[in-house]
């Protein structure tokens, strides 16, 4: 009879002692492999008498499983070195300067930043959501009536109605996400929702894509003067020069009263000046938030109310940087990428300057 504990001695003194995964698993097949020392004993089993079987059966038995719980943890101890040692030999030093710096960020991703940073300093969260949205984000709940020419085919883009015959779209502004906040935060709320959103037009100064930034503060007593200081301070911050503004009734199906917030200009030569002279532009949409849209979100219009915004970063962008093109922007051309293009290493900060 073979001495299984001698067996199970050699077997652990190897596998305690295999340098590397490969070692140890030339030790797992020369004990447990097919022809490998035990194996080859439990073939023996059939020779034996029943009373020999009765006790080397179970001991063989015992002895594999041992062997092969030795092997799985060493198998760990080995993998884990092995790590350390990927970890140790493949540092990288964070601090070293980039060599050479080819790539640029966009303008318009430029100026979202620079958005995001103005209004981050007046206590707005940024919000995010998804860019296919149902009508009802969309539309019904921003107080849009049934037969609403945006809903139309020809200003919304559809997609392929699921089987219950519901389409969904392509967002065409990002207010679905104030309504996803409204309907899950408790107030005060006071968010900008930057993103891509999308309609049915094309021409030299709308874009099937576009980008947009709207804002959303909800509470219990913020008003029309809030709103106007908002975004009085936030253009002259945006354009870094004092800004004249006027707000011009407007409407919309989600406030009420609605406005439009012009700015004035000039022109001088090519170029357009924003901040002073005899022209004025409209520059973004704004807003009470309607009394339906907060029913519809859950929120009781007795007891809460506050503003909404909305304006376009690609136009935005254009008047800040002198971009005289909006095709410009989506026509990937690297030279004018690389003439508009920012630094994505100089990050938009209010202490140092926006641009
Ligand atoms: C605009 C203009 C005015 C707006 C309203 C809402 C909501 F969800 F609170 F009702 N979100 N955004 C809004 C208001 C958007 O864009 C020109």
């Amino acid at each position: 009879m073979t001495d299984l504990s001698a067996l199970k001695a050699k077997y652990a003194e190897q596998i305690d002692t295999a340098p590397d995964l490969a070692a140890l698993d030339a030790v797992r097949v020369a004990a447990l492999g097919k022809k490998g020392e035990v194996s080859l004993q439990m073939r023996t089993l059939g020779q034996m008498s029943p009373e020999e079987k009765q006790v080397m059966g179970p001991a063989l038995n015992g002895l594999k499983n041992e062997i092969s719980d030795l092997v799985e943890t060493r198998k760990i101890i080995l993998e884990a070195e092995a790590l350390n040692a990927a970890l140790a030999s493949e540092t990288l030093d964070m601090s070293l300067p980039v060599k050479n710096e080819t790539g640029t960020l966009h303008p318009v991703m430029q100026v979202m930043e620079e958005m995001a940073v103005i209004f981050a300093d007046m206590g707005f969260a940024v919000a995010e959501g998804p860019d296919i949205e149902d009508d009802f984000h969309n539309f019904t709940a921003l107080n849009f009536p049934p037969g609403h020419p945006a809903r139309d085919m020809h200003d919304t883009f559809f997609l392929k109605p699921d089987a219950d015959g519901n389409k969904m779209v392509l967002r065409t502004h990002t207010s679905p996400v104030q309504i996803r906040t409204m309907m899950n935060q408790k107030p005060p709320i006071r968010i900008i929702v930057p993103g891509r959103t999308y309609r049915c037009d094309s021409d030299q100064t709308h874009t099937p894509m576009f980008h947009q930034v709207e804002g959303l503060v909800i509470d219990k007593t913020t008003h029309m003067g809030h709103l106007k200081g908002c975004l009085m301070d936030f253009i002259s911050t945006f354009f870094e020069t004092d800004v004249e503004t006027r707000f011009r009734p407007h409407h919309f199906p989600f406030t009420e009263p609605s406005a439009e917030m012009d700015v004035r200009y000039e022109r001088v030569g090519d170029e357009i000046r924003i901040g002073q002279g005899d022209n004025w532009m409209e520059i973004l949409g704004c807003g009470m938030v309607h009394p339906n849209v907060l029913k519809n979100c859950g929120l009781d219009p007795d007891e809460y109310q506050g503003f909404a915004f909305g304006m376009g970063v690609d136009r935005l962008a254009m008047l800040k940087y002198g971009m005289p093109d909006l095709r410009d922007m989506f026509a990937s051309d690297q030279r004018w990428l690389g003439h508009y293009g920012f630094s994505p290493l100089l990050q938009a900060n209010l202490a140092t300057g926006l641009s």
